[in-house]
């Protein structure tokens, strides 16, 4: 048959079984191996035939690998045609989850078993594609208009259960899946059940229908800021009730080519791939020992640590909160028992299982109580010296063994790690604002920090829902000090002529999550001006950079919390409105500094903030600070609100031409600053041809 797909007959039933690791996916020999054996199928002695897969799921959706490049023969549609006007009776036996692909070759079977414990799902929108291989069609024709709309374009998997409510799946059952496979599909040939083709169904849009998925356009190109791939998923599901199922087919393909060649896609599908590479640390492999982590302590109970708290304690850990006293740590209680009574609210948790989760967490004021913990996250305030007493606390009462991790955004690790007996312990786990709600995890290795201790954090970060990347140690590390050049040419763009909301909106209309400045304000202005205050001088760079930042604070605007920053805001919704008073700052401030203020364009404003973040980038990569540029991209998309349909800062430039933003930053170093705009080496080589973004790697 072929390495990958098998075919025996077991009690009169034909069993095709797909053995393809680690999910099974439709590569080629997959495609190949099953349409032999149905050709096989076809003539021997077997009554009919069921679909089943070896491993942990049934198949996870086709090879996203082979995209993009030439279609090889037999491709999906075809093999699908195959299976679906196959002479005997097929039953697909699905487990784990049947995804994409993968399910619309279930639905293009007669019959579904599932496994209660399965799930199914069409994500291929977020890879910003559509169900390629009937599934736009098929699925309308069984499960109706709304679950449709539900399954395709969130990309979420549902339950085998509520999938058989939506007549998607046949049949439920628990116990071993392939005799209940056999066994039903003897059963339905006995009965003389009909070949069921989810084709022969009919799907009809009335004109309410109709309205309602106009209704779901609009909200979608909303809610998924520009995203095609949901709108062109709507398209399909109209043309399955217009027209005949093999125009339909021819519809869905023609949609799916144009998913398939637009940017938006190549850019998910980095992403797909790039989280999964960050996810690898070089020198780490499975026989690399790992901590064995269980209590965790965590050491200041305001929002970040009680933020960190929350996501141990969520997935299982015994967590002990500790502060310096006792109406501290019951502030920091109590403020998670508030973030939980909000998510009860909003469906996510049942009480009964955030009382399970609330008592995980032990409040101490005693660091003693850290004695037995297996990691430690130090989240006090962000200043070395305080930092460095903590650190000596707790290498003088954790047990050997035990990784001591600090949460800070700037301070140097090898520094921190320096007043320890055990700097081999001693490693950054860097969240982001509101931990138990952002998905970054920067894991920053010191110099001395071991390999066993890097990975066992990289692991935790999985176990708690985070994405983590791991980062050198740079004064920032990736992502704070890429920030610093972003918000610089945010700052020089204000005073060189824009105004906050052009700044802004020019970069939220591009994609961002939110605008720089309005971050800043998010933020809190006094996080950046109390660093300031640490830096010499020449560290701080030309006053332009910061002068209009520093007034702001000392005039009392810290930002959102203040009720005013670069913006007022509105007591109430807490929109932003724009202030003329800034702009009056901020002239004033040109009129000392000798600036003259010009009109700025959109494209500049989105040139030079987006071009600083990857020629910064792009020198991290260099200094080998960040292991790959795919795991920058993962940190600024999961980190900064860098929209994915660009792919993160490094697939964007590379999107857009690495020679033309050389040239950008060529041009920009000669009128602007040539010391803000030094282009790096790594770029410069690689607008010249000689290496690649994607491929380079620090020696
Ligand atoms: C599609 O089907 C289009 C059709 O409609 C039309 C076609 C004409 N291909 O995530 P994990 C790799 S689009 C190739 O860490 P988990 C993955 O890169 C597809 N490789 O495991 C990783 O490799 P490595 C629609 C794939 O247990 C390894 O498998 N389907 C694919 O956390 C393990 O992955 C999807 O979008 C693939 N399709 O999660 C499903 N899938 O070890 C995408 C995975 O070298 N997959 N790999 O880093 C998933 O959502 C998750 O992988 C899954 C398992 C839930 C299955």
């Amino acid at each position: 048959m072929s390495s990958v797909v098998s075919y025996a007959i077991h009690d009169s039933v034909g069993v095709i079984t797909i053995d393809n690791a680690p999910v099974n996916a439709l590569s080629l020999n997959v495609r190949a191996g099953i349409s032999t054996a149905l050709k096989t199928a076809e003539h021997d002695e077997s009554i009919a035939i069921v679909i089943a897969c070896a491993g942990r799921t049934f198949i996870a959706g086709a090879d996203i690998t082979e995209f993009g490049k030439p279609p090889q023969h037999p491709t999906l549609p075809e093999l699908l045609d195959q299976l679906d006007g196959h002479p005997k009776l097929t039953v697909a036996a699905l487990h784990g989850t049947a995804l994409g692909g993968g399910f619309e070759t279930a639905l293009s079977c007669h019959y579904r078993i599932a496994l209660e414990s399965a799930k199914v799902g069409l994500p291929e929108v977020k890879l910003g594609l559509l169900p390629g291989a009937g599934g736009t069609q098929r699925v309308p024709r069984l499960a109706g208009l709304e679950a449709s709309i539900n399954m395709m374009t969130t990309g979420n998997p549902v339950s085998a259960q509520l999938a058989s409510t939506w007549s998607l799946v046949d049949r439920v059952v628990s116990g071993d899946l392939l005799d209940e496979a056999v066994r039903y599909a003897k059963t339905l040939v006995a009965d003389q059940a009909s070949h069921k083709q989810a084709r022969a169904a009919t799907f009809v849009l009335t004109q309410d229908d109709r309205d309602l998925l106009a209704k779901n356009r609009a909200q979608l190109l909303k809610k998924t800021r520009g995203e095609n791939a949901p709108q062109r998923i709507l398209s399909c599901i109209e043309a399955a009730a217009d027209l005949e199922f093999d125009a339909g087919i021819i519809r869905e393909r023609e949609l799916f080519m144009e998913c398939m060649a637009d940017p938006q896609s190549a850019a998910m599908r980095h992403m797909f791939f790039a989280e999964r590479a960050a996810a690898k640390v070089d020198g780490v492999d499975k026989n690399t020992p790992l901590v064995n982590v269980q209590h965790v302590g965590i050491i200041g109970a305001g929002t970040m640590g009680g933020g960190i708290a929350m996501c141990f304690a969520q997935a299982g850990f015994t967590v002990t909160l500790v502060d310096m006293s006792v109406e501290a740590v019951q502030a920091g209680v109590d403020k998670i028992a508030k973030n939980f009574a909000i998510s009860i609210k909003r469906g996510r948790f049942t009480q009964t299982q955030v009382d399970a989760v609330m008592a995980n967490i032990t409040p101490s004021t005693h660091y003693e109580d850290l004695a037995e913990a297996d990691l430690v996250i130090e989240a006090v305030f962000e200043n070395l010296a305080i930092k460095q007493d903590v650190f000596r606390s707790l290498d003088s009462i954790c047990k050997a063994g035990a990784i001591l991790a600090s949460n800070t955004s700037y301070q140097s690790i090898d520094d921190i790690a320096s007043v320890t007996k055990r700097p081999e312990w001693v490693l950054g786990m860097h969240f982001f604002s509101p931990a138990n709600v952002m998905k970054l995890l920067e894991v920053v290795k010191g110099a001395k920090s071991s390999l066993s201790v890097i990975a066992t954090a990289m692991a935790i970060g999985k176990k708690i829902a985070k994405v983590p990347v791991l980062s050198g140690m740079c004064y920032g590390f990736i992502g704070n000090r890429m920030l610093r050049p972003y918000g610089r040419e945010a700052t020089l763009c204000l005073m060189e002529g824009a105004t906050p909301a052009q700044i802004d909106g020019a970069m939220e209309r591009w994609g961002m999550a939110m605008g720089p400045l309005a971050v800043g304000d998010l933020a809190g202005l006094d996080i950046g001006y109390k660093a300031r205050e640490q830096l010499t001088d020449a560290q701080k760079g030309s006053p332009a950079n910061y002068l209009v930042a520093d007034r702001l604070v000392e005039a009392g605007r810290l930002g959102q919390k203040s009720g005013s920053g670069y913006y007022q805001y509105d007591p109430e919704t807490r929109s932003r409105m724009d202030d003329p008073l800034v702009m009056e700052m901020v002239e004033q401030a040109c009129q000392e500094l000798g600036i003259e203020r010009r009109p700025i364009s959109d494209e500049e404003i989105i040139d030079r903030l987006t071009l600083a973040l990857a020629n910064e980038g792009a020198k991290i990569l260099e200094e080998g600070i960040a292991q790959r540029a795919s795991d920058i991209d993962v940190v600024y998309c999961y980190g900064y609100g860098f929209p994915r349909l660009k792919g993160g800062p490094m697939h964007n430039l590379e999107a857009t031409g690495i020679g033309r933003g050389a040239d950008r930053i060529r041009s920009f170093h000669d009128t602007l600053s040539a010391d803000n705009w030094q282009l790096s080496k790594l770029l410069g080589d690689v607008a010249q041809g000689t290496s690649t973004l994607a491929d380079f790697r620090h020696d």
